[in-house]
């Protein structure tokens, strides 16, 4: 997967591509991230990328010529045949990402981000070479640099090969449509609380039951808006209206 991101500060992104789990996935090859400065497609001597905003107000906006001229440069098919990359730009107003969208990128192949900042970027960027808007969440950021960073880890997580590279087999949260279960490791008790006695007794099957119950336990506590989508058995079921209930009968109890 190639993904290219356009910013008027592309220093941001070095460290982050250098470090972690993107890092190794760019090192083996899993991942191109190639990031361009939105300056270099500017003309005017001072390399300006916002002006005014018409019908005047506070801040300034990102002008288009440069956008346009960046994503018509850069928004080309990698080889003869491939798929143009999907442009992306990420601002408040754009679609939630969530697991789903991730997974939905993933399978797109290639990716050119746009990372605003200002108060924004010219609405006929949008209207001109925009395929989709792409929120992290309802909150205003300075930019939209930080979003494209979320967008890169989390779609170069569903690259096969990548998340082994973390040397561990995990399991993403929401994989599974619910929240984690619980974690544990060494030292064996903190401020007096123990692991859980089935974690250490090697049996396995009973160390995956306990899992998923607390992944169910979890989710129904913090986010039961989620199992109304989650790929849930009848065994599942069943937990769930056991947890339902232990939950009010402790609720009745305080
Ligand atoms: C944002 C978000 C975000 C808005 C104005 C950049 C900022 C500034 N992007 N998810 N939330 N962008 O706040 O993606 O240009």
């Amino acid at each position: 997967m190639r993904v290219q991101v356009v910013t008027i500060f592309p220093e941001l992104f070095a460290p982050f591509l250098a470090t972690s789990l993107v890092g190794r996935a760019v090192e083996k090859g899993l991942l191109e991230v190639a990031v361009h400065d939105l300056r270099d497609f500017t003309e005017d001597r001072h390399r300006s990328a916002d002006d005014e905003p018409y019908g005047g107000g506070g801040g300034m906006v990102m002008t288009a010529p440069p956008w346009i001229r960046a994503v018509r440069t850069l928004g080309g098919p990698r080889e003869p045949g491939a798929a143009p990359p999907r442009r992306v730009l990420l601002s408040p107003q754009g679609r939630r990402l969530d697991e789903a969208a991730v997974r939905e990128l993933a399978s797109r192949g290639d990716l050119l981000l746009l990372c605003g900042r200002y108060e924004g970027v010219d609405e006929r960027v949008r209207r001109t070479v925009v395929d989709e808007e792409l929120s992290i969440g309802d909150y205003v950021l300075s930019g939209g640099e930080l979003p494209a960073m979320v967008v890169v880890e989390a779609v170069s997580r569903q690259i096969p090969g990548v998340v082994g590279l973390a040397g561990s087999v995990e399991r993403d949260s929401f994989r599974e449509g619910l929240l984690d279960h619980p974690h544990y490791t060494r030292p064996p008790v903190v401020e007096g609380l123990a692991v859980p006695e089935v974690l250490v007794s090697g049996d396995h099957a009973a160390i995956e039951r306990w899992r998923r119950r607390e992944a169910l336990r979890a989710t129904l506590a913090k986010r039961p808006d989620l199992l109304a989508a989650a790929p849930l058995d009848d065994a599942d079921r069943r937990e769930l209206e056991r947890l339902a209930g232990e939950a009010e009968d402790e609720a009745g109890e305080d």
